[in-house]
């Protein structure tokens, strides 16, 4: 009668005193359509790593997508909590979903829930890593397990990955599993001081130090260096020397600081771990599709590096194939209707992992698939909006390849030509390039929270440094007839500087007609369609750095990044060279010292550049022109 009175239960009750945290508790699961298992998969050494396995619950001989990665595999393997795997899984995976793939994740040795020693993209069997493993090894003994021990597999496995994870693609293809039957490394970090995530042809992507620790400082994700303020040109401005910037964040405990301290040019330690270099000296025994985005801002180099590096002993041309869409880093994983403010003709990544990348896996995947009509080469046209199927690819260079490429002189007028500069010709054009203020990047202020700031910048509109005394600009008139290029562009740039070391920017650059009825806002923009920046000390040797003689014009050669892009009639071509980068790119000091981590702060001195024209040291630009 109390408790009636009470409102309460007559019956048993849980006590009011019951913690509210009970010891055990399990999700409903039954309405999943998948089941999700973790395991400790054992490798070789006894080392354990952390795996995720995603089956279908309709699976039976089903293939298996592998991804190895350093960012979480629990966190890969959920995007939202959810009973459907498509939900579950990353947007990426969606037509693997559909397709009935089973999905794996695995934490690399030493991250997150794998056991082991960590270390940053480890260098494979070698002189640098003489007998630890690796993850060539480590995916080899992964493949193994997962072959054995998942009942609802047909025991074929396919990898692919972007970035990091597209590294530890490769790494598997140095001495792959036979039950490794296909993959795609999506902008793999293949070499890090020529073009990918840490240095481009020597100068530093300082940026970039957080991410060593937030990376090597915990097993998990660590934290980011701290800022006094919004502007990260201010914030690096302030501290120096990439080096000192570094050392005050506390990285000099880090010993993955330490070796690029240590290692500042192209010596043993950056060859020798030069996937490129490692992937030529085999053939390609695994069908494998390398992709990249052709405005990659983190790694531009490897993906078609390594496809031109394994091509010749493609000899079948039935293992390497190339894709390049108009994305971003990684973007190939998510929508790609637009990159900044350039809008596709309709959804290109979704149209490249459907209509390609599927039939391509399934070929060789899937229990009796049909051949997939996989065209050797698929690279987006940027400038006609539409994809392109080659045979081969460049479709323009020096040798072997159907059209030549045509020099574009810099003229002394501020003009382009493909005419050589005659001897009346004025000798040069002239620039003060001062380290105190250098020119950005991408428009000031540079927040490093602006995730969309940086994923876009390479499409950034160039006039917002047009016009600056440090900037040099060549412009040719409008184009009467289009003008086709598919290929890397070669810079040779006749300069001299003042100073006795250099960083040279170029950029070659699409100017939108002045007016675009269909989308205003594009009237005269200055969209770089391929940039890069090469720093002076490494003119004559990348292991070697030398300092330059001073007000000499010395050639620098060196290749942009591959385009395949049309200027259209009425757009210009148009060339910006300059020194600086900032604050993506430590400042050169432009005096040379034995290591620029190490550069003081009176070491940092003006100097004066100059391009050159005269016959004989003609500045220009190789074009690959294709017909
Ligand atoms: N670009 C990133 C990275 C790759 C390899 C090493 C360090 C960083 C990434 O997106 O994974």
């Amino acid at each position: 009668l109390a408790a009636l009175s009470l409102g309460l239960s007559a019956f048993a009750q849980t006590p009011t005193t019951t913690p509210d945290i009970p010891a055990k508790f399990t999700a409903p699961k039954d309405d999943y359509d998948y089941v999700k298992r973790v395991e400790m998969v054992p490798m070789r050494d006894g080392v354990k790593l952390y795996t995720v396995i995603v089956i279908p619950k309709s699976a039976t001989h089903a293939p298996i997508l592998l991804t190895r990665t350093p960012y979480n595999a629990a966190g890969r393997a959920t995007r939202t909590e959810s009973p459907h795997m498509l939900d579950e899984l990353p947007q990426g995976d969606d037509v693997f979903v559909k397709a009935g793939y089973i999905r794996v994740f695995q934490d690399v040795r030493g991250k997150y829930g794998s056991e082991g020693d960590y270390l940053m993209t480890p260098p494979p069997t070698g002189p640098l890593n003489p007998n630890g493993p690796n993850d060539t090894t480590d995916a080899y003994d992964t493949i193994d397990w997962l072959v054995k021990n998942i009942s609802q597999s047909n025991g074929k496995v396919g990898m692919l990955g972007s970035s990091y994870e597209g590294f530890t693609v490769v790494m598997a293809l140095i001495h792959p599993h036979p039950a490794l039957k296909v993959t795609a490394p999506e902008s793999p970090m293949v070499d890090g001081w020529m073009g990918d995530d840490w240095f481009h042809y020597g100068a530093f992507r300082q940026v970039n130090l957080d991410y060593y620790i937030e990376q090597t400082t915990v097993r998990g994700g660590g934290p980011a260096i701290p800022r006094e303020g919004y502007d990260e040109y201010t914030n690096f401005l302030r501290k120096g020397s990439a080096g000192d910037f570094a050392r005050a964040g506390g990285l000099g405990q880090l010993p993955f600081w330490k070796k690029i301290d240590e290692h500042p040019a192209y010596d043993a330690f950056w060859q020798g771990q030069a996937l490129d270099k490692v992937m030529a000296a085999q053939p390609l025994t695994v069908p494998t599709m390398w992709l990249q985005g052709l405005w990659d801002q983190e790694d531009m180099w490897g993906a078609i590096h390594s496809y031109a590096a394994v091509e010749p002993k493609d000899t079948a041309n039935d293992k390497n194939y190339l894709v390049m869409g108009p994305w971003r880093h990684s973007q190939v994983n998510y929508e790609g209707f637009s990159l900044g403010p350039l809008l596709w003709n309709g959804d290109t990544t979704l149209q490249f992992r459907r209509d390609v990348l599927l039939p391509f896996f399934n070929q060789y995947l899937l229990d009796g698939a049909p051949k997939a009509d996989t065209p050797p080469v698929l690279i987006y046209n940027t400038g006609e909006d539409h994809w392109d199927r080659f045979k081969s690819w460049p479709l323009s260079c020096e040798t072997d390849c159907p059209a030549k490429p045509r020099a574009l002189y810099l003229t002394a007028d501020g003009g382009l030509s493909f005419d050589s500069p005659n001897a009346t010709s004025p000798k040069f054009d002239e620039y003060v390039s001062d380290p105190a203020k250098p020119v950005p990047y991408r428009p000031r202020p540079v927040f490093s929270g602006d995730g969309d700031g940086w994923k876009t910048w390479l499409v950034t509109d160039q006039r917002f440094v047009d016009g600056r005394p440090d900037v040099l600009t060549y412009e040719s008139e409008p184009l009467t007839a289009p003008l086709r290029l598919s290929g890397a562009p070669q810079v040779n740039l006749y300069a001299s500087t003042s100073g006795s070391d250099s960083d040279w920017v170029v950029k070659l650059i699409d100017v939108f007609p002045d007016t675009v009825p269909s989308k205003p806002s594009m009237g005269g923009y200055e969209l770089s369609v391929s940039l890069d920046i090469f720093r002076g000390r490494y003119r004559t040797s990348f292991e070697h750095p030398e300092a330059i003689v001073l007000d000499k014009p010395l050639l620098y050669h060196f290749g942009l990044p591959t385009v395949n892009h049309v200027f259209l009639p009425g757009h210009r071509v148009m060339v910006q060279v300059q020194s600086t980068l900032f604050p993506l790119y430590d400042r050169n000091p432009q005096k040379f010292v034995p290591n620029i981590f190490d550069a003081k702060p009176a070491d940092y001195q003006k100097a004066t550049q100059r391009i050159w024209h005269t016959p004989g040291e003609a500045s220009f630009i190789s074009l690959p022109v294709a017909p």
